[in-house]
C-alpha cells in the first residue's frame, strides 16, 4: 500500500471480493431457504444480507460520505441489538429481491464515496479504516452465513475442492520461552479497537501443541468415557454437558463403530487427521484436562503465533509479515472443511507451531477484556459492550474466515456453550523447572 490510489483500488477490490462471497452464499439457496430460520441461533440469511447493506449505509454512505440515507426507515430492523436472532424471522424484513436491490444501491453509492474521499488524514478514514471495518463486517457475516448453511437441512448446495493433504509437523509440542513479547498492534491499518494498542506482556515458559487437536485424538477422549466422567469438566461444563446431553461434537453421529460427521449436507466418516470442529469451550477444556494439559491463555496463543526468538520481534503472521497465500493457511472458504494437520508447512510459526491461522477458531481460556490502553473506536457496540466474564476469546480464524478479517492479533469471542461456530482448540501446559535445563 504505497500510494493512496493504490489503496483506493485495494479497498474497491476487497469490497467486491466480500460482495462476491455474500452473493455466492445467498444465491446458492432458493427464496424459501433465504427467509426461513435454520436454527434459533442464527438469523435468516436474508437478514444478514440486508444488515450488511445497512451497516455499510450507516458508516460509509451517511457517516463518511455525508450523504442522504438510502433507506432510513429500516435501520431499526437491522440493528443487531434491537432484535435477538431468534426473533428476526418475525420482523417485516426486506424480501430477497428487495434486499438484493438495497445492498446494490448502497454499494453503488459507496463506490462513489470511495472515489471522492481522501483516505489519509481524518482518523476514521485514515488508511481507509472505515472501509476496512465494513469489508471485515461483511466477511464476518459471510462466515456467520456459512455457519447457517452448515445448520441448514437439505440437499448440498455449496461445493469446494478438498483441502491439501497433511504432512509431518515435527514434535507434538514446543517450548515457548518465558519473558516479554509484544501483544496487540498499534500499526496494523485495519486492526479493530480490541486489538489495540501494542503492549508488552511477560509470560512464563510454556509448552503448546504444534497442531490443533484432531478428530482422531478427540474420538479417543469420547471412547475413554470423557463425556461421562465429571473429573474432566468444570462445574459449569459438567452442568452443561448433562443438561444439553452432549456426547460428541456437533454434527457427529455414530453408526456401528464409526463416527460420521455431516458438513454442508454431506455425511462422511470423520477424517482422523483433521482438526476437530464444532466443539464448545467446555468440551475443549474437558479434553485438555483429560489429556493432562490445559487450554492456552489468549496471551500464550498470540506469543506462540507471533514471537520470533531470533529477533525478539512479534510478526504480523506466524510465518512472517507477508499477507496469507494459499500455501500458508486454510482461509477464505476456499475449502469447506479444516485441512489435515501438517497441510501448511509454510504457515508454521518461528517456533514451529502449525495451523494457528485458518482451519478452526481456537478456544482460549481467557475472558474477553480490553487491553491496557484500550480506547473505543469507532463505536462501543463493536466490542466494548461484550467485555466481561460471559465470553471466551477465540483466535486464529477458520476455513470460513476471510483473510481480510483475520490476523494474528484478531480477537473473536463467544459464549462458552456455543458449537455452531467453526471452533476447535489446541492444548498447552506449564513448563516445569526440569524442562528448562
Ligand atoms: C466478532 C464474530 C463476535 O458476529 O457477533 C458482526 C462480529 N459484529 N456484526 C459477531 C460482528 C457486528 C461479531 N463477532
Ligand atoms: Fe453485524
Amino acid at each position: 500500500m504505497t500510494s493512496t490510489e493504490n489503496l483506493r483500488d485495494q479497498v474497491a477490490a476487497q469490497l467486491t471480493r466480500a460482495r462476491d462471497r455474500s452473493r455466492l452464499l445467498t444465491d446458492a439457496v432458493d427464496d424459501h431457504d433465504l427467509v426461513r430460520q435454520h436454527s434459533k441461533l442464527m438469523s435468516p440469511l436474508v437478514w444478514d444480507l440486508a444488515h450488511i447493506g445497512n451497516q455499510e449505509e450507516l458508516w460509509l454512505v451517511r457517516d463518511v460520505g455525508g450523504r442522504e440515507p438510502v433507506r432510513a426507515d429500516i435501520d431499526e430492523l437491522y440493528d443487531a441489538f434491537k432484535h435477538a436472532r431468534s426473533a428476526r424471522p418475525e420482523l417485516p424484513l426486506l424480501g430477497p429481491a428487495e434486499a438484493r436491490k438495497y445492498v446494490g444501491e448502497v454499494r453503488d453509492k459507496v463506490f462513489d464515496v470511495l472515489e471522492r474521499t481522501p483516505l489519509e488524514g481524518h482518523r476514521l478514514v485514515d488508511r481507509g479504516f472505515a472501509f476496512g471495518m465494513i469489508v471485515q463486517h461483511e466477511q464476518q457475516h459471510d462466515e456467520t452465513m456459512l455457519a447457517t448453511h452448515q445448520l441448514r437441512v437439505g440437499d448440498p448446495v455449496l461445493d469446494a475442492p478438498r483441502p491439501p493433504r497433511g504432512g509431518p509437523v515435527g514434535p507434538a509440542e514446543v517450548l515457548v520461552p518465558g519473558g516479554p513479547f509484544t501483544m496487540g498492534t498499534s500499526t496494523e491499518a485495519w486492526a479493530l479497537d480490541n486489538e489495540r494498542p501494542a503492549h508488552q506482556v511477560v509470560t512464563e515458559p510454556f509448552f503448546i501443541d504444534t497442531t490443533p487437536v484432531t478428530n482422531g485424538a478427540y474420538a479417543a477422549f469420547i471412547a475413554d468415557g470423557g463425556y461421562r466422567d465429571p473429573r474432566w469438566w468444570s462445574e459449569a461444563g459438567w452442568a452443561h454437558v448433562r443438561k444439553a446431553s452432549l456426547v460428541a461434537p456437533r454434527f457427529w453421529e455414530r453408526v456401528g463403530d464409526q463416527w460420521y460427521r455431516t458438513a454442508f449436507g454431506r455425511t462422511e466418516p470423520i477424517e482422523p487427521d483433521q482438526p476437530v470442529v464444532h466443539v464448545c469451550y467446555h468440551e475443549a477444556e474437558a479434553y485438555a484436562k483429560w489429556a493432562g494439559k490445559r487450554l492456552p491463555t489468549e496471551v500464550e496463543w498470540e506469543k506462540a503465533a507471533r514471537f520470533d526468538p531470533a529477533t525478539g520481534r512479534s510478526r504480523r503472521y506466524p510465518w512472517g509479515d507477508e499477507d496469507p497465500t494459499e500455501a500458508h493457511a486454510n482461509l477464505n472458504q476456499r475449502h469447506l472443511t479444516p485441512a489435515p494437520v501438517g497441510a501448511y508447512p509454510a504457515g508454521a510459526s518461528a517456533l514451529g507451531v502449525h495451523q494457528l491461522i485458518g482451519d478452526v477458531w481456537e478456544w482460549t481460556s481467557s475472558d474477553f477484556h480490553g487491553y491496557t490502553g484500550f480506547e473505543v473506536f469507532p463505536y462501543a457496540e463493536y466490542s466494548q459492550v461484550f467485555f466481561g466474564p460471559d465470553y471466551k476469546v477465540l483466535r486464529g480464524g477458520s476455513f470460513g474466515s476471510d483473510q481480510a478479517a483475520v490476523r494474528s492479533t484478531f480477537r473473536n469471542w463467544d459464549y462458552p456453550i456455543r458449537r455452531q461456530i467453526f471452533a476447535g482448540f489446541r492444548c498447552a501446559r506449564d513448563a516445569s523447572r526440569d524442562d528448562l535445563t
